[in-house]
């Protein structure tokens, strides 16, 4: 779906105030950020000049395939296909596919008529919505007819939207035509382990040509089907992301080989996520205790794969029902009683206007980085810091400390800032009063940073934060995420040369496990 648009848009009458669009945007809840520096890495972070023309075309406006992009631009999903044909360890059918979801979330299954109109109500309100995934509730491969037609009908009536796929793999070989044939070009493919002896502590079982296999047999088949899917994929030219889940004490140092493995298969991105346990998400790992990684765990796995191949660190384990900026939920806004209810027009016109002010403000906030980077240019030091920043998005250091939902993870070092995760939090500000228990989880997320960009907070938790070795910064609020946060490492790095601070390293933090299930 990235060719160019050349379909008539149903009724290009714009009603809308282009200014108040960008306001509206400004004001909508999400992750913001930019990319890294020079080196590939978070979902690509490369820009334009690092990848051939038609990668870029691919990539440049897909929020989860492009960290920069997924400051700007939205994704949403269709929740069409329930029925799975495998069982992994860390799911409850109850909930959504866990390959792409946090677990414990339930989303609206719809028929394809009405995720077509779906999509066309979420394009006219939200101008960057620019994919559409189907990536449940269950697997979309599993349930062909219904993902296939949901397809066909979202390329009749909205072609210029990016068509998305996420699959556990086992019957992809079978579907690399259809694929193709409705120009879905980019496609995530669920791979934790190519040594069935590990996969058979993650799959009990599979369904395969009308039967049953377990264990070793049943990984193994799987691989194979997995890897096959993804080389022929990638020898048609189809993007493909490989998300794996990090299951500490089971496939954590087996991922570096499955990076290895996809890697040498085309793979464009590897999506290394961690597994979020919980005993009252019901799943066989949640029951027997089986722990997640810790922060520290998981990117010192993502660093090490990361010499290999792109890696994403964006992922918010969407919900399958999941609409706007990644890290936001605007799903309630459109539930399928209010979207059947809405007149709405496709505006094709409308939607690129915007797209183009959005581009302006993407070259804007790049140059802004890349200028304030050659302020480093010539410093030499060892010392590497991670920062916590509250956004809203757009690149933009614009949430206040009370209201932040999450925190995006920056490492500092003289090479720039490079976005490294995220970490959900508890609020801290409930209706106008700081919520001391949540003030803990926060600073238990982002134990591991030197400082939290702010664009205000309140003088109780800045105190207490101060008193755990994070420094609460909001001098540079409403202004560009890298740019401020490299001229606060400049100005570290000068007081530690002069003596006025002592560097000290930072202590690990906590993945949330059990927050903000049911409710993305
Ligand atoms: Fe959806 Fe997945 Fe397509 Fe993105 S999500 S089908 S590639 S449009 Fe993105 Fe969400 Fe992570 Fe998925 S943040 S869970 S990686
Ligand atoms: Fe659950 Fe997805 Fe695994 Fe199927 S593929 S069992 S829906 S996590």
């Amino acid at each position: 779906m990235d060719t160019p648009v050349e379909h008539e848009a149903t009724h290009v009458e714009s009603t809308v105030d282009m200014d108040a669009v960008m306001q509206q945007m400004a004001e909508h809840k999400g992750c913001g950020t930019s990319g890294g520096n020079s080196k590939p890495s978070c979902g690509s972070s490369a820009g334009q000049g690092d990848m051939p023309p038609e990668i870029w075309e691919k990539v440049k406006n897909h929020p989860c395939y492009s960290e920069e992009a997924h400051h700007h631009y939205a994704r949403m999903h269709v929740a069409v296909a329930p029925a799975c044909n495998i069982q992994c360890n860390y799911c409850n059918r109850k909930y959504d596919c866990a390959n792409e979801s946090r677990p414990g979330v339930v989303s609206e299954r719809l028929t394809p008529e009405q995720a077509a109109k779906k999509v066309v109500a979420v394009a006219s309100t939200i101008p960057q919505m620019t994919v559409l995934g189907i990536a449940g509730p269950g697997d979309p491969l599993a349930n062909p007819a219904k993902t296939f037609k949901t397809f066909e009908l979202i390329s009749q009536t909205a072609p210029d939207i990016k068509l998305c796929l996420s699959t556990n793999g086992l019957t992809l070989p079978d579907h690399i035509d259809e694929i193709a044939k409705y120009n879905v070009d980019h496609v995530t493919i669920t791979i934790n382990m190519v040594d069935p002896e590990v996969g058979a502590q993650i799959y009990p079982w599979i369904f395969y040509k009308h039967k049953r296999y377990t264990g070793v047999e049943a990984a193994k088949i799987l691989s194979e089907r997995q890897l096959q899917g993804l080389e022929m994929l990638t020898e048609r030219g189809i993007l493909c992301k490989i998300n794996s889940v990090m299951i500490p004490g089971i496939n954590d140092h087996h991922l570096v080989e499955v990076n290895k493995a996809v890697k040498s298969r085309g793979a464009f991105l590897h999506n290394i996520m961690p597994l979020i346990s919980a005993p009252e998400h019901g799943t066989v790992f949640g029951l027997n205790g089986q722990r997640g990684p810790s922060a520290q765990e998981l990117k010192a796995l993502q660093d090490n794969c990361e010499g290999e191949m792109n890696m994403m660190r964006h992922c918010r384990q969407c919900r399958a029902d999941a609409v706007g900026l990644l890290g936001e939920d605007r799903s309630a806004e459109f539930t399928t009683d209010k979207i059947m209810e809405m007149e709405v027009d496709y505006d094709l016109s409308t939607r690129q206007a915007y797209q183009a002010k959005v581009e302006e403000e993407r070259q804007a906030k790049v140059a802004a980085r890349q200028e304030e980077l050659e302020t480093l240019a010539g410093q030499t030091s060892d010392i590497k810091v991670l920062v916590a920043v509250a956004t809203k998005g757009s690149g933009l250091i614009n949430e206040h400390f009370g209201h932040a939902k999450e925190f995006q993870i920056y490492e500092l070092s003289t090479a720039g800032a490079k976005f490294v995760g995220h970490r959900r939090v508890d609020l801290y500000c409930q209706g106008g009063f700081g919520d001391e228990d949540a003030l803990e989880t926060v600073i238990r997320a982002i134990n591991d940073c030197h400082a939290v960009f702010v664009a205000k907070i309140g003088g109780c938790p800045k105190a207490d934060l101060k008193a755990q070795g994070i420094d609460p910064v909001d001098a540079y609020a409403h202004e560009y995420i890298e740019k401020s946060a490299i001229a606060w490492f400049r100005d570290y790095l000068g007081k530690v040369a002069s003596g006025e601070i002592v560097h000290v390293v930072h202590g690990d933090a906590e993945i949330r496990q059990g927050a903000l299930i049911s409710v993305a």
